[in-house]
């Protein structure tokens, strides 16, 4: 069982506290000197030694990457959460009528919490329970929504949902809601995502509800730009990585030397993002030396998109029935609403 580092925020940081966040880690000197995380330094030991390079795309979000990825959120080019946002601001009334009141919602990286006030004005939740990776933003997000709701309880929980996970047993006996918006289901493989959604019925248990944001698949000239937008941004928050590797992994990694790269990759229905090397490197991690030739990339992220059916097929198979389905008037992404049901024997 994964140690789940959990507080309420009430009586915790204030809103004024969460207001106060700002950019200052990007002029904060590169090394830090606390304990590395064991996990973030197995990975990318592990990543750089194996061919092709990879690191999974959960170690961006440090506060600085929690930071940038808020600042891609109202990019022009990144029409995910201004789409979703526009359907949950739409059909908030119906998924109210088929969740029911009192719930308490889950939600699985949670990040800033942007959207999550219009689902908790719709659907007068018993409790909020935000879970995310990035502690220190987590709970400063959670100090700001705790202002907006003063009579809600809200448990923030920083982990790795990955994990098995035990919910704040203060929530008691109240329907569960699950909500996992932003198509982070997107960053994970086919197989990964499906173990998560049976992790996360089993989290939530038989009856409870999830919903979901799911990216759906779409011409390039849409994709490419919104993961390669033209302030920069996006390649800010994928350089960002190598960064976090020189200030908490004791790295020196000439990060001037590789270039953000996105690409669509039509096989595997996804965009891919990498870190390609502008020149022969060498540089050492926590002592372990490594060269990457000019060329080479290291993947850092998937992003999947779905079809319709393809969405609903991936929900089936991770244990959820979908029950109800909203888009856009473009089709561009999809909130579907799915019940924790026991699979049906088959015919
Ligand atoms: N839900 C928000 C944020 C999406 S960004 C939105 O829709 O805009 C993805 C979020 O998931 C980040 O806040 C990141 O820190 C968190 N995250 C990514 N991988 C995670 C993991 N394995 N466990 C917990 N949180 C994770
Ligand atoms: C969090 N996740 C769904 C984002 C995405 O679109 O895959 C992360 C991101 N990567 C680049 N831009 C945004």
């Amino acid at each position: 069982m994964a140690a789940w580092n959990q507080a309420t925020s009430r009586g915790g940081a204030t809103a004024c506290e969460a207001r106060a966040r700002t950019n200052s880690a990007s002029n904060a000197p590169e090394r830090v000197h606390s304990t590395p995380n064991p996990a973030f330094r197995a990975d990318v030991l592990a990543g750089l030694s194996t061919r092709p390079r990879a690191i999974p795309a959960r170690w961006f979000y440090d506060r600085r990457g929690s930071e940038l990825f808020e600042e891609i959120t109202h990019l022009p080019e990144y029409y995910l959460t201004r789409v979703e946002r526009s359907i949950l601001v739409a059909h908030a009334a119906d998924i109210a009528e088929l969740t029911g009141p009192a719930a308490a919602v889950i939600e699985f990286g949670s990040g800033s919490s942007a959207k999550t006030p219009l689902l908790l004005s719709a659907v007068a939740p018993s409790a909020y329970v935000p879970i995310d990776i990035s502690g220190e933003f987590l709970r400063e997000s959670a100090a700001a929504l705790a202002d907006q709701f003063p009579e809600l309880p809200i448990y923030p929980v920083e982990g790795d949902f990955l994990h098995p996970l035990e919910l704040p047993p203060e929530i008691g006996d109240a329907p569960r809601l699950g909500f996992f918006p932003g198509s982070t289901i997107g960053n994970m493989s086919a197989a990964a995502a499906v173990d998560l959604l049976r992790a996360m019925a089993d989290t939530v248990g038989q009856g409870s509800k999830l919903l979901i944001g799911i990216d759906r698949i779409k011409p390039t000239n849409v994709l490419i730009p919104a993961y390669d937008d033209a302030q920069g941004v996006t390649a800010e928050f994928n350089l960002n990585l190598l960064h976090r590797i020189n200030r908490e992994l004791d790295g020196n990694l000439p990060v001037s030397a590789f270039r953000h790269v996105a690409r669509w990759n039509d096989t595997e229905a996804r965009i891919e993002m990498h870190l390609e090397a502008t020149h022969d490197v060498s540089f050492a991690i926590d002592g372990h030396p490594f060269a990457i030739s000019k060329g080479k990339t290291i993947h850092t992220e998937n992003s999947h998109k779905y079809g319709p059916r393809d969405a609903r097929l991936l929900l089936r198979a991770g244990a959820w029935t979908p029950v109800a389905e909203w888009t856009d008037r473009d089709g561009q992404f999809a909130l579907i609403l799915a019940e924790a049901r026991p699979v049906p024997a088959a015919p």
